[in-house]
């Protein structure tokens, strides 16, 4: 049975669940801690800082979580641009399911329809409800590739990840002062930080596991979205077909996953915060563009992030530029 005062109680007889909750709630009291980025405490869990829902999902994705080969796993470091691959993502596989006109991306916020999978795992306090789930499941993480368990990272055929990453002078967002969330997340400091292990993870896996793990970057996919989609729908098994070439799939699915257009339906125009998170459905829309931070960064701040993300990345065969 679960005591510790950073999660919710849950009643269990399942003696597997018992000894995970165990184990975590002995675990996270004990861990390096630091003031968060979204003013949660963010502990310092196998290399990264992560608050402690996450910490716990994680642990249960580990003990418990089934993976099937048809999962797909849209995969981000906060702020990168997780909304849009979820929309993009969830179009592309349900393609012939829905009409685009009447979609349930008109209805619903992208994070509705591509569940935040650690974050329903912590809060159900089981990983049962996804064994419900039709395949192929589509679920969101922002957990680090080297946090999942060997079953899902080691075995090729066990589950895909689509990841997004971005240039990191653009995800400075948070409501501490800019002074504050910089000099933070440039010692790491930021939630799945430190953001550079993030992309480094993700990015040696798609190198060395290609058919496994997709690496993207919002940069990208605003130059390229065309290409991208496409290039998403190849790696996940599902290419477009000349006739839905001919029928201009692709740029519908564009078209209706832009910024433009989703930042425009009433449901993502909401502000209304829900009672387990902090942030409204509008919070997922500000401006959507490549290089904003000329507008927020000092000329010492770019300096520095770019030396940071040089050394950080250096030799690796990719870079944000
Ligand atoms: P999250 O981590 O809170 O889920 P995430 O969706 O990863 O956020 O990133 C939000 C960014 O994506 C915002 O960028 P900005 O602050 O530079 O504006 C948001 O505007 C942008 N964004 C959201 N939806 C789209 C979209 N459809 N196309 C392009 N950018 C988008």
């Amino acid at each position: 049975m679960e005591t510790s005062k950073f999660f919710p109680i849950v009643e269990t007889q399942d003696e597997g669940y018992q000894k995970t909750f165990k184990n975590c709630a002995e675990l996270v009291p004990t861990l390096p801690r630091s003031k968060g980025w979204w003013l949660d405490e963010l502990f310092q869990y196998q290399g990264f800082w992560m608050s402690s829902f996450p910490i716990r999902g994680s642990m249960l994705i580990n003990d418990h979580f089934k993976p099937r080969p048809t999962d797909i796993i849209v995969a981000t470091s906060p702020k990168c641009g997780t909304t849009w691959l979820r929309a993009l993502v969830f179009s592309i596989i349900n393609r012939a399911a829905f009409d685009f006109n009447d979609h349930p991306l008109r209805k619903l916020n992208p994070q509705e329809l591509v569940l935040l999978f650690e974050g329903h795992i912590h809060k159900d306090g089981s990983t049962s409800f996804l064994d419900e789930l039709p395949s192929p499941r589509l679920l969101s993480t922002h957990i680090p590739y080297s946090l999942f368990p060997k079953r899902m990272t080691d075995d090729t055929s066990a589950c895909r990840f689509v990841y997004i990453c971005r240039d990191p002078k653009d995800v400075l967002k948070s409501p501490l002062s800019l002074e504050e969330a910089f000099d933070l997340f440039c010692k790491g400091v930021s939630h799945y930080g430190p953001f550079w292990d993030h992309v480094l993870g993700y990015w040696k896996a798609s190198v060395e596991s290609p058919k496994k793990v997709l690496f993207l970057t919002y940069e990208d996919v605003k130059k390229e979205p065309l290409g991208c989609v496409r290039k998403v729908a190849e790696f996940l098994g599902v290419p477009f077909s000349q006739e839905e070439e001919n029928r201009k799939t692709v740029e519908e699915i564009v078209k209706l996953c832009s910024f433009e257009s989703l930042s425009n339906l009433d449901v993502n125009q909401s502000v209304a915060k829900r009672s387990e998170r902090p942030v409204s459905n509008s919070d997922f829309f500000r401006k959507g563009e490549v290089g904003d931070w000329v507008n927020h960064l000092s000329p010492e701040m770019v300096e520095k992030m770019n030396q940071i993300t040089e050394q950080k990345l250096q030799g690796i065969g990719f870079n944000f530029h």
